[in-house]
């Protein structure tokens, strides 16, 4: 859709009451241009899909796998694409084997809070840390690498479990005119959601493409990783929305 009619069209459901808070409802959007099409300032962010993650890796996601078909598709809707790679260094805060007498998937307690303690996994420069090989989009424009500082974790693109240490991310998207992010990928209840939470505190509109993600679920952390994404304001949709 060309900016004009498109700036029409928001118009139109605005004086309709068809935009909520954080932009369009997913149903205006969809019903406007027949589903939903992604503009000059919407970018896909695709969030580790990498070898660790995938069944066969060392962090395996269940069918992990399945959404990467998913995300060739979706991709080639987007002209703005951002890939993330989880990269530790070895001995990472995050992994078990760090912390003498802990075993994966207990928690222990970092100077930023409370931290899962996970397989030792992507480790910067590995087969294990690279991308999925039947990743298929070559018009990604910025790769951006995570949880390279050895003490500190980070789910979110966005920012470490510090709560303080920026990626870049948000100012790379803001000097980019992006407005609104569609996150996909692994792991839906922690890079996926806390990539998802911190675009909105950064400002950007922000949807989950619940069918191209997939989840760790500890102790029921999907449901809970949704409850919160939508409590601030997160939209879920799915790929076959999409025009
Ligand atoms: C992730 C656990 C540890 C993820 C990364 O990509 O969701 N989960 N590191
Ligand atoms: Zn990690």
């Amino acid at each position: 859709m060309h900016n004009s009619s498109r700036r029409l069209t928001l118009r139109t459901l605005a004086s309709l009451g068809l935009m909520s808070a954080g932009g369009l409802t997913t149903l205006a959007r969809a019903a406007a241009a027949g589903g939903i099409t992604p503009g000059a300032d919407s970018a896909l962010i695709v969030v580790d899909v990498q070898n660790c993650f995938i069944p066969g890796g060392t962090l395996p996601v269940n069918k992990g796998d399945e959404i990467v078909p998913i995300i060739n598709d979706l991709a080639k809707k987007f002209e703005n694409v951002v890939i993330t790679q989880d990269w530790h260094t070895p001995g990472h805060a995050s992994f078990a084997s760090t912390h003498p007498g802990k075993k994966p998937f207990e928690t222990t307690k970092m100077f930023y809070g409370t931290q899962v303690l996970w397989p030792d996994h992507c480790i910067q420069g590995t087969d294990d840390a690279a991308l999925q090989k039947d990743l298929d989009i070559p018009h990604a424009q910025l790769v951006i690498r995570k949880g390279y500082h050895r003490a500190v974790d980070s789910y979110s693109a966005f920012k470490e479990a510090d709560r303080k240490t920026d990626t870049g991310l948000a100012g790379y998207l803001k000097a980019r005119r992006i407005k609104t992010v569609y996150v996909a990928g692994l792991a839906t209840d922690f890079c996926v959601a806390w990539t998802a939470l911190d675009a909105r505190a950064a400002g950007f509109n922000a949807f989950v493409i619940e069918d191209a993600c997939r989840g760790i679920d500890l102790n029921g952390s999907v449901a809970a990783a949704w409850k919160s994404m939508r409590a601030k304001g997160v939209k879920r949709v799915q790929s076959t929305e999409f025009a």
